[in-house]
């Protein structure tokens, strides 16, 4: 299941496509049941997120706390369907539990909770603080002489947040090759398009002037995730910043680039709509 360079990268991105394919159904469905929670940043993160969980990174759900496994952070929280969907369908826990998000007693709760799942070694939700986590374990890494990777996936809008930039210098000054942090650059936030609330750009030049190396990606294009993300985690001496090209709801015609679809939930018919459009079943 995890890499295996012995499959071209074509079949390798065709087996890709229909696990995001279960990856976008299980958001829908369960931000439907729970009647809340964040659709739109969760398919714009759902193809990188998928290639990571069932190609790149070196993880067994049957030993979710292995030594030495690489590590996943979802700085961006609130995008956690995506998360706890990759985690049930990789076998971290059973997919019937996804309907529970959101609720009181659910191991699910609306932000991700590190001692409640397996799998999730980082708490989240609160802008920017996920990277700084993140920095942590990659130090952590160093500091043990573990192989490790540490990918930390951060929000366009979160960007705004300061602490991210403390975070970038942190791991330009120790110089953590072993940090990749994934931007889903979909360009919308909750209140609006991300460049409008503040701009950022240039985005690349600004990680590079923090002595990042950055590397860009159609976040969609599943062949140029796989490549991407597999330079990005080749030793350079320096981190890593990913800048992916995406689209918020993405893969579901009516949430595609609506500010409104950041946290609403779809109603019957919208659920309907969009498992239909995600299983290719509509035109
Ligand atoms: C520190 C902090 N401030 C505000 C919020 C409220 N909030 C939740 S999501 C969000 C917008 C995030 O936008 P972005 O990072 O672009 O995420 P995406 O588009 O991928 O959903 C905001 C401001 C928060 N969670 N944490
Ligand atoms: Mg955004």
């Amino acid at each position: 299941m995890t890499t295996s360079n012995a499959r071209s990268l074509d079949e390798r991105a065709a087996f890709l496509e229909m696990k995001a394919r279960e990856v976008r159904k299980a958001i829908v469905e369960m931000v439907h049941s729970a009647q809340s929670g964040h659709c739109g940043g969760s398919l714009s993160a759902a193809d990188f997120v998928t290639a990571l969980y069932f190609d790149l990174m070196d993880i067994d759900p049957a030993e979710p706390r292995k030594p030495g496994r690489d590590r996943f952070v979802l700085s961006k929280g609130h995008a956690c369907p995506v998360w706890y969907a990759a985690l049930a369908l990789r076998g971290y826990f059973p997919a019937e539990e996804l309907s529970t998000l959101r609720r009181n007693d659910s191991r699910l709760q609306g932000h991700p909770v590190a001692t409640y799942l397996p799998g999730i070694d980082a708490t989240s939700g609160s802008l920017g603080l996920g990277f700084g986590q993140a920095l942590g374990m990659a130090l952590d890494a160093r500091l043990s002489g573990r192989k490790n990777t540490v990918y930390a996936v951060l929000g366009d809008g979160e960007l705004n947040e300061g602490v991210v930039w403390e975070t970038a210098a942190q791991a330009a000054k120790y110089r953590l090759d072993n940090l990749v942090a994934v931007v889903d650059r979909n360009n919308l936030q909750n209140d609006g398009r991300a460049d409008v609330i503040m701009p950022m750009e240039p985005i690349d030049k600004k990680f590079e002037a923090f002595n990042w190396r950055v590397l860009e990606m159609d976040g969609h294009d599943m062949r140029q995730v796989l490549s991407t993300l597999e330079k990005a985690r080749e030793r350079s001496g320096r981190p890593t910043c990913v800048i992916a090209r995406t689209i918020k709801g993405k893969g579901v015609s009516f949430m595609e680039d609506k500010r409104e679809w950041h946290g609403k939930p779809p109603s019957d018919e919208e659920r309907r709509r969009a498992c239909e459009e995600i299983e290719g079943r509509t035109p």
